[in-house]
């Protein structure tokens, strides 16, 4: 496949250890079945993906950090750099939710206003251990307002659709933000013109 692409985004992926980011970042690019071996990540992961939404081809560069604490904390340009953030927790791991709070701060602090975070939730198939509710999820999501999807990448449920709802959202900030620049650059131009008019009447009338 060639490598062109109409956007390319950065797509920065948060949560603790093991709450399955590398899992859901590899999932979506290949659709293979789960690796059930742990490979933790140290410090970042990176991986690049081009997905056709509506004739528009874009490219989706994940940057998959490391939730172990003995790793140094990610460089802040993760989040300053991000079109997206994904922020994920693993619905059987108490601790992977009430983190969340220290990654959104950062998420919220760091990043760009246009930045879209997405909050995911893994681990959906592991029914018997789940500990937080989807209710709930849905409530820190909707308090925030975030993307919320619920996922496995071990039943193939919601990866690819959550992936794809993220990136059509930036897609169409990015386009909003377009119109409004091209606008704004004609209005400028307008404005332009009509100061030239202005001094070409004074011009004629003075003649
Ligand atoms: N049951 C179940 N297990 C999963 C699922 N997704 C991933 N796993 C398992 O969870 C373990 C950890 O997954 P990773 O994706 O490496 O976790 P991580 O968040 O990237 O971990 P760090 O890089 O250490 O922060 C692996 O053994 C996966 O096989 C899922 O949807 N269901
Ligand atoms: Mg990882």
């Amino acid at each position: 496949m060639t490598d062109n692409f109409d956007y390319s985004f950065n797509i920065t992926i948060v949560g603790s250890e093991q709450v399955e980011k590398s899992s859901i970042r590899k999932h979506f690019a290949s659709n293979i079945e789960l690796n059930t071996l742990y490979d933790p990540t140290i410090r970042v992961d990176f991986s690049s993906h081009i997905i056709k939404l509506d004739e528009v081809r874009i490219k989706l560069r994940f940057w998959d950090t490391a939730g172990s604490e003995i790793y140094p904390q990610i460089s802040p340009a993760y989040y300053i750099k991000a079109h997206g953030i994904i922020m994920v927790y693993d619905v059987t791991d108490l601790y992977s939710f009430g983190i969340l709070e220290s990654y959104l701060s950062k998420a919220l602090k760091l990043a760009e206003e246009k930045t879209k975070i997405m909050l995911v939730a893994n681990n959906c198939d592991l029914i018997g251990n789940r500990k937080i509710s989807y209710e709930t999820g849905k409530e820190f999501a909707d308090a925030h307002n975030l993307l919320y999807f619920e996922v496995s990448c071990k039943s193939h449920e919601q990866v690819e659709y959550a992936i794809v709802s993220l990136a059509s959202l930036i897609v169409e900030n990015e386009k909003r933000n377009e119109y409004i620049l091209k606008q704004k650059n004609n209005s400028n131009v307008g404005s332009t013109h009509s100061r030239e008019a202005a001094r070409d009447s004074s011009k004629c009338n003075l003649l």
